[in-house]
């Protein structure tokens, strides 16, 4: 059997809530303050999860954060026992203590990016957790995001796992949200195409939102996974879709094996980008969506372009859609144009993630894809990944100690700071993880 793409999707914590944390990010500005149900969150996750292992996919899940994290509020000065934390922060600093309860860590896009075996020059697949530094609250993850990468990917042989990128504006990495793939069959040597929004040579970046991922750090990433230099293209992202919402490439593009579905203002210079993918991978489908067709703003509200293109075993490629891209009549009536069309596309599948959609997080943002031949799959730890079995455990476990309502004033309820532990206490037994998160190191 030949290599397999995975996704590795991101499971909601217990504190998903709006807090109105990413600037940039329209549909996290919009919602600020809005009552989330993470119990809802967290199964219309598992329910794609579950479709696309019903594919025939290999479908993994990463578990989600300890949040509210206590240990960055020490970090901040807040002292005393938990409770007193939390008391402390919501009095003296709400927006602290909501930087410290995010459950983004659920868009495992932004989690790491990861170079396939087939691509490296040392054999091993590569994975450098995102520093995620232009964001308070995403900051927080790298460290027990690399603790997890480690425990689901234990083995050295296979696996190479490099430290974040060190945080500085100039480095500003988000991970697999700006990197895509490029390649005839997943187990052949691919071409790997990186995107940024800032280039401090060029000097060009957005003017209104910030340019979260840097070209500098993108190159850095390129030498620590020894990509041959000629397998890689770098690409701008315009300046002015960052300006209108679209804070990663992801939500422009999606590309999956010989296919780059892009906005016709996705990058800064969209003919030469393609020209040059086309010169190092000849068998590039591009396929541009005009922005007559759909406009930037229909984009970033329906995320078409934060849709996942799967390979099925049984052939074709299909389409995973927020149900916001059926409730677009422009954005549903070019998606039907596209499956009548001649190119690889073959299906679409709609899912309902309004919860996550309403923080910015797509079907696309939820998942880390890791390319895996048959025997990295076995060194795989092999209790992540989603079976009937496997899903049902979770979804009863997700029903047990999830709130269905949450409120940012509620992040300072000491309760849910014990309800989050012990649910991820039980969730790191249940994906035999060891231990990873802070309360269960001390
Ligand atoms: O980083 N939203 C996330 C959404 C990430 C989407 N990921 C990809 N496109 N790959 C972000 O902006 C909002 C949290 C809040 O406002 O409470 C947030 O972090």
């Amino acid at each position: 059997m030949s290599a397999v793409e995975a996704n590795f999707d991101g499971l909601v914590g217990p504190t998903h809530n709006y807090a109105g944390l990413s600037f940039g990010n329209v549909a996290s500005s919009s919602n600020q303050a809005a009552e989330s149900n993470p119990k809802e969150a967290a199964l219309q996750g598992l329910r794609k999860m579950r479709a696309l292992a019903d594919m025939g996919l290999a479908q993994g899940v990463l578990p989600p954060h300890e949040r509210p994290h206590v240990p960055t509020l020490r970090r901040l000065g807040f002292f005393g026992d938990d409770a007193q934390i939390l008391a402390q922060a919501q009095y003296l600093n709400p927006s602290l203590l909501a930087a410290a309860s995010s459950a983004s860590c659920m868009w495992t896009a932004n989690a790491a990016t990861v170079s396939p075996s087939a691509d490296t020059a040392d054999g091993r697949i590569h994975f450098t957790p995102a520093n995620l530094c232009g964001n308070l609250h995403r900051s927080i993850e790298p460290e027990v995001t690399a603790r997890i990468l480690q425990a689901v990917f234990p083995d050295y042989d296979r696996f190479a796992h490099h430290a974040p990128l060190p945080a500085s504006p100039d480095l500003g990495d988000e991970g697999a949200a700006n990197h895509t793939r490029l390649c005839t069959e997943y187990d052949a040597v691919g071409v790997e195409l990186f995107v940024y929004g800032r280039d401090a040579a060029s000097g060009q970046g957005p003017k209104k939102f910030p340019a979260r991922q840097t070209r500098l750090a993108s190159e850095a990433i390129t030498r620590l996974h020894e990509l041959p230099e000629n397998r890689v293209v770098y690409a701008q992202q315009h300046p002015k879709v960052i300006d209108q919402g679209v804070f990663h490439n992801d939500v422009i593009a999606v590309g999956n094996r010989e296919v780059l579905l892009y906005h016709q203002h996705a990058f800064l210079n969209s003919r030469s980008v393609i020209k040059q993918i086309k010169e190092v991978f000849p068998a590039l489908v591009p396929i541009q969506v005009p922005d007559a067709a759909v406009s930037v703003a229909q984009a970033v509200k329906s995320y078409l372009f934060n849709s996942q293109l799967v390979c099925p075993p049984e052939g074709g490629m299909v389409l995973i859609v927020a149900s916001e891209c059926r409730e677009s009549k422009p954005v549903w009536k070019y998606i039907q144009q596209l499956l009548a069309a001649d190119n690889p596309i073959t299906d679409v599948q709609v899912h309902d993630l309004r919860q996550s959609m309403r923080n910015g997080g797509g079907p696309a943002c939820l998942r880390l894809r890791v390319v895996l031949s048959e025997i990295e799959r076995t060194a795989v730890n092999p209790n992540v990944w989603i079976t009937p079995q496997r899903h049902e455990q979770l979804q009863s476990w997700v029903e047990h100690h999830y709130r269905d309502r949450l409120h940012i004033d509620d992040l300072a309820d000491p309760q849910l700071l014990t309800e989050s532990r012990t649910a991820l206490d039980e969730l790191t037994q249940l994906l035999g993880l060891g231990s990873v998160y802070d309360f269960q190191q001390v």
